[in-house]
């Protein structure tokens, strides 16, 4: 099949599922074509099977704003023309599902049907489509895809309940490729370890975009109960808003010295490699890509209980959970995996074995399933 990938190219989850989606598929013989603004960050470049189209919109002195959504219409449109593209494949609704609607609209008018899926990733329902300046539009893209998924039992229940939704929606939940993340630590990984823990102190991370719902106040606060009790480091990787607030806070508790913010890292894996701990204690979370990320290379996960968190962290098995906001509770959690190097290897070891419900294995069949009975409907539309 030759299918179209529409996403946002940034560290965020809802991108880099998107790039391991079409990563997968291209491995698979499926010709992908990556639509975005900038190179995804987890895409290498030249890789069989794969292309990249880049979106430039056009500036005028008169636009205050860009008006991105034309010029990607115009690029889908343009895509699906030249390259003979099978189906498109928007990751976040706003704005691809509706551009991808318009699309559609335009190619009919050269003979063309292109059947467009939506996938919805979290925060473009929970807190941004739901706002009244969008909700009309994701309503109407939402009703008028050909096909649509979300990564969890959570987020179907959120979209059902914010907008008048009259199709079916599928929850084919997020995945990992396993081998790309480390379970058994090689060398230098060791040596990183013991550079940013000299003396054995526990490695403690969490990775976000340092947006306000990761609430990376908590994850501070958590980490100061944690040290007061026992060596601990703090590896804070991404970038974001929230990043001043919770350095001053650092300052004021008075451990930067056990603080370390790393940026943007291009590999999660990195920082997941050498931690014991992952904490992710958000305001919501559809799902919680990162925290799948890290049972994956079996570091245990301390949590906050909202959104999808439950379908992917497991109480008392590969982590817990807590209300939001109860930092008391986190830490506390946080101190019963690592009372002890075995209660840590358990945890451990539960983690990993926890996220192999999300393998790419089990769920990648699922997009191409959905592929070919989008593709059926549109060859028996056309022969009616
Ligand atoms: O977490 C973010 O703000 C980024 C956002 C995105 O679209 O990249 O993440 C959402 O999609 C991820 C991938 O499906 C999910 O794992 C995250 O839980 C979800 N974020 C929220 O719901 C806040």
């Amino acid at each position: 099949m030759k299918i179209g990938i529409v996403l946002y190219p940034t560290f965020g989850g809802s991108g880099v599922v998107a790039t391991e989606l079409g990563k997968a598929l291209a491995k698979k013989g499926h010709e992908i074509h990556f639509i975005s603004y900038n190179h995804p960050v987890r895409l290498d470049h030249f890789q069989p099977n794969i292309r990249y189209h880049e979106v430039r919109p056009f500036n005028y002195p008169l636009f205050d704003y860009q008006p991105y959504e034309l010029a990607l219409t115009s690029k889908l449109v343009d895509v699906t023309r030249y390259e003979g593209l099978d189906l498109l494949h928007v990751h976040y609704a706003i704005p691809h599902a509706s551009s991808a609607y318009f699309a559609q609209q335009i190619l009919k008018t050269h003979g063309l049907y292109i059947p467009f899926i939506t996938t919805l990733h979290g925060t473009d329902i929970t807190l941004v489509g739901r706002h009244p300046a969008f909700e009309p539009v994701i309503t109407f893209s939402i009703n008028n895809s050909d096909a649509v998924t979300v990564v969890s039992q959570s987020l179907k229940d959120d979209t059902l309940k914010h907008f008048a939704i009259d199709r079916e929606i599928q929850v084919i939940p997020n995945f990992v490729e396993h081998s790309n993340y480390c379970v058994e630590p090689k060398e230098s990984d060791i040596k990183r370890k013991k550079d940013i823990a000299p003396n054995g102190e526990y490695i403690i991370s969490h990775i976000s975009n340092f947006r306000k719902v990761k609430r990376l106040q908590d994850v501070v606060s958590i980490f100061d109960l944690i040290r007061k009790k026992i060596p601990a480091k703090l590896i804070l990787a991404g970038d974001g808003p929230e990043r001043f607030a919770a350095e001053q806070q650092c300052k004021e508790l008075g451990i930067c010295a056990d603080v370390e913010f790393v940026g943007n890292v291009q590999s999660a894996d990195e920082i997941l490699c050498i931690s014991d701990l992952f904490l992710l204690p958000s305001e919501t979370e559809s799902f919680g890509l990162a925290a799948l990320e890290a049972l994956a290379s079996g570091v245990p996960v301390i949590s906050s209980n909202s959104g999808g968190l439950p379908e992917v962290n497991a109480q008392g098995i590969s982590g817990f959970l807590s209300k939001v906001g109860d930092v008391e509770d986190m830490a506390k959690n946080a101190l019963t995996i690592l009372s002890s190097a075995e209660s840590l290897e358990k945890f451990s070891q539960q983690a990993y074995e926890h996220s192999k419900k999300f393998t790419l294995e089990a769920i990648l069949p699922q997009y191409e399933a959905l592929y070919e009975k989008v593709l059926k409907k549109k060859r028996e539309n056309l022969s009616v």
